[in-house]
């Protein structure tokens, strides 16, 4: 790792001072997801981040859809997509909204263009992963996790390929410069995590296997629980056209089902860097028996969660999501 003259870690912004992102994203339930990625074709059109891929980790074609939706949406048909082939069976869904690939307009036509024609052909999200990490510089990727660590489990456990004859440790040790995982429970609240949990033995392998080199920074859902995007704004912000994804979903799904926006913080620190953030010390990790993410401070840690803000702080951020969906 890195070290500046202060002794602090120097964290390198991905290449040419882009953080280069790879998403992973359980699409396909929660409505999160969406503005996240929707948040991420934003910056990439700012300049302020590459988007390498999109590893969809809730399993089924339809979800992997999704995510072809939105990058043929967006103006992004080439961002190489995944789906998890491997994962949780039968995780449980929030909002159902796996049918939006199929969304039709009055005249019978499909609403939204897709550009993938053979969804099974498309990669295991580990394998994407191994792909796209052996071809960027050294540590140079930010990984966003805002769904199940399924794909980043098998990634850590995969052995040398034709990609790169690193292990799946080893190449996250060289190419990756921080995970920001939405996930974790710290501070007062002692309710296990959803993500986690859902995924427990994944989990267990990602919390074993992770290299204690490579940062972690948390996005935990008590962060976002205090930022509220009512349907009823969603759908007002969306007032200059129909034909939108985010908005279709809101008009056929009931989206009112206490619906925060956990996943857009991790994409924010990710792109926009800690200084919009309170974190915590550095620390260690460790994943319980009973799905606890326990935290231990520790000076040289991997380690890092981000701290709820107050009402304005929320405020603020609320608006950074709802700037991405107002933007024609
Ligand atoms: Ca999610």
């Amino acid at each position: 790792m890195l070290s500046g003259c202060s002794g602090e870690r120097v964290e390198p912004l991905g290449y040419q001072g882009k953080p280069l992102i790879i998403l992973d994203t359980d699409l396909g339930s929660s409505t999160d997801d969406l503005f996240a990625l929707q948040m991420l074709y934003r910056y990439q059109d700012q300049q302020r981040c590459k988007l390498l891929g999109v590893v969809v980790d809730r399993m089924g074609k339809n979800n992997a859809a999704i995510a072809d939706v939105m990058n043929t949406y967006y103006g992004h048909p080439d961002i190489p997509i995944a789906l998890e082939r491997a994962g949780v069976e039968n995780p449980k869904v929030w909002i159902d909204y796996s049918g939006l690939p199929e969304y039709r307009n009055p005249d019978g036509t499909y609403m939204f263009e897709r550009v993938v024609s053979d969804y099974s052909a498309l990669p295991d999200g580990w394998k994407l992963y191994r792909q796209l990490l052996a071809a960027q510089p050294d540590h140079s990727v930010s990984i966003i996790s805002l769904g199940f660590v399924t794909s980043l489990a098998q990634l850590l456990k995969s052995e040398g390929d034709n990609f790169s004859p690193l292990n799946g440790v080893e190449l996250v040790r060289r190419k990756v410069r921080c995970v920001y995982v939405m996930g974790g429970v710290f501070g007062e609240s002692v309710e296990p995590d959803y993500n986690f949990n859902q995924a427990y033995t994944f989990s267990r392998d990602f919390f074993r296997l992770w290299p204690t080199d490579v940062d972690i920074v948390f996005s935990p859902g008590e962060v976002g629980d205090g930022i509220e995007y009512v349907p009823e704004q969603v759908i007002s912000d969306i007032s200059w056209t129909d034909i939108h994804p985010i908005k279709q979903v809101y008009l056929r799904c009931d989206c009112n089902t206490g619906q925060k926006m956990w996943d857009p913080l991790a994409v924010i620190n990710a792109v926009l860097g800690n200084k919009l953030f309170t974190l915590s010390e550095r620390g260690t990790v460790q994943f319980t028996a009973d799905g606890e993410t326990l935290f231990t401070p520790k000076e040289n840690g991997n380690c890092r969660y981000q701290i709820p803000g107050d009402s304005v702080w929320n405020t603020s951020m609320l608006w950074r999501i709802r700037k991405s969906t107002i933007l024609q």
